[in-house]
């Protein structure tokens, strides 16, 4: 298939097997009734794609497409949910017949470096220092829970608040509706994650403590609809106890090691060390919060608590993790298991970083409003997610399907690539399945500078997408060899 744009340029999204590249990725073909719009998405969102940038200047290759480019994101027709649902679908699909896992956070962009050419009233707002302007993402992002590989992103919502100080009274926002305030968006994230993920065997969301809202627990879970979330507030119990007391009281189930010094989740601040931590849990009957008016609410819900203490002496921020769960806690192997599950979490938050400052630099856009910079954020999301896959792969002997995440094309590629980065020991070579993502992960990862010979060290997203940019050079260059 041969995409033309403003008759300047040609893409050529076919490659040798004759398979439509871009079925890998999102779908604009009809997306907004007008085939020249869906041609110019199909064509950005595979530029972003490959390019693994948000600069529209640094990525394209033309005035024309670079044009094209600024065109698409300021027009009133391409409209954000549009954007959303695209880069949402994949997902729907993938999910059949699995259990779930959707991880969910908010984040906030902070365009305080442009705000001097950024057009005011334009999708941008206060942050949350109310001095800077700057919008919000919330993302809920799914994993086979089998695998933990990514299947894609369920729910996406973006806002902005007003661009003048709000002075709330105190007391005032618990009289609010909970539609009308912004903690709506964790109940709008389970809600449409349950619809759009209608075909998994079960869906488990898994939240912060920003998550920790009575509404959630009273509405959200059925037969096939699981919570997993840090608790924030230390509710009342039917017994009249408080949460956390209660679950303090209960017999240590168990002891396990979190291994802090080769964790994933190796941010700075983290004290790198063996936490010693004590598991316990309990079954609780929580009641509803003496403030909420709604009646159709019902006045208590039953959960499972567990907490998870450490013991390492001399620890500045000892682990202390209160989590609340619909899903069964009977055994210690149980709430391990849903405390594993909640670790998963740290991968949103990567996700997040990864479109902000460091990988895609969303932070330091060129585009001129907020709308625009808002849905170059949503096409982005698509290429974010394909770095995570490939991290999250790493060593993973039960990584997903490659084709899931590379096109035949790109696999012939990689193969080639293998063969000249082999070390001499065993130890420096790629022992990964071929047919698994977690062999192209290695071959990337070599690609983006990391060493190969330690698998306790794994590579970090920011080196994956290096790797990612180079293989791009190399394929498209190997491309233009083999062409006639
Ligand atoms: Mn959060």
């Amino acid at each position: 298939m041969v995409v033309q744009l403003d008759n300047t340029i040609e893409l050529d999204v076919v490659n040798e097997c004759g398979e439509d590249t871009i079925s890998q990725r999102e779908r604009y073909r009809g997306r907004f009734c007008d085939k020249r719009l869906d041609k110019r998405a199909e064509q950005i969102s595979s530029m972003l794609y490959f390019n693994q940038s948000s600069s529209i200047h640094g990525s394209t290759h033309y005035e024309s497409e670079q044009k094209g480019a600024y065109r698409f994101f300021a027009n009133k027709q391409v409209e954000e949910g549009t954007l959303i649902e695209a880069v949402k679908e994949r997902s729907s699909y993938l999910c059949a017949d699995k259990d779930v896992l959707v991880l969910v956070d908010t984040t906030e962009f902070n365009m305080k470096n442009h705000h001097n050419r950024l057009k005011p009233d334009t999708g941008i707002g206060l942050t949350g220092n109310n001095i800077d302007l700057g919008f919000f993402l919330h993302t809920s992002m799914v994993l086979d829970s089998a695998t933990e590989a990514i299947l894609g992103l369920s729910d996406v919502q973006l806002w902005h608040r007003s661009e003048d100080k709000v002075s709330k009274k105190s007391g005032e926002n618990k009289s609010i509706p909970i539609e009308k305030k912004e903690s709506y968006k964790w109940i709008k994230a389970s809600d449409d994650s349950k619809l759009h993920l209608s075909a998994a065997r079960s869906v488990t969301m898994i939240e912060d403590r920003e998550g920790d809202i009575y509404e959630q627990f009273a509405r959200i879970p059925d037969k096939r609809t699981h919570l997993i979330i840090r608790s924030k507030t230390n509710r009342i119990l039917s017994c009249g106890r408080q949460l956390y007391d209660f679950l303090a009281a209960q017999q240590t189930a168990g002891t396990y090691n979190i291994d802090l010094v080769h964790d994933i989740d190796n941010r700075k601040g983290i004290e790198k060390r063996i936490a010693t931590v004590e598991v316990r849990y309990c079954k609780v009957k929580i009641n509803k919060p003496k403030h909420h008016k709604r009646a159709e609410i019902v006045r208590q819900v039953e959960l499972y608590a567990i907490e998870v203490r450490e013991h390492t002496p001399g620890i500045k921020k000892p682990i202390l993790w209160r989590i609340l769960t619909t899903h069964q806690v009977e055994t210690y192997q149980d709430a391990v298991s849903v405390v594993n599950k909640y670790r998963l979490r740290w991968y949103i938050e990567q996700l997040h970083r990864l479109i902000k400052k460091k990988g895609f630099g969303i932070e330091s856009s060129e585009l001129e409003t907020g709308w625009a910079i808002r849905k170059l954020t949503v096409m982005i999301l698509n290429s974010s997610v394909r770095i995570m896959q490939l991290l999250l792969a790493f060593n993973n002997k039960e990584s997903q399907p490659i084709e899931q995440v590379f096109d035949p094309g790109e696999i012939k590629c990689l193969e080639k690539l293998n063969k000249t980065l082999q070390g001499k020991t065993e130890k420096s070579q790629n022992n990964n399945n071929p047919a698994l993502l977690s062999w192209a992960t290695w071959i990337i990862a070599k690609l983006g500078g990391w060493k190969g010979y330690n698998i306790r060290r794994p590579p970090g997203p920011i080196s994956l997408k290096k790797g990612l940019d180079k293989f791009n050079g190399i394929y498209n260059g190997w491309k233009l060899a083999l062409s006639p």
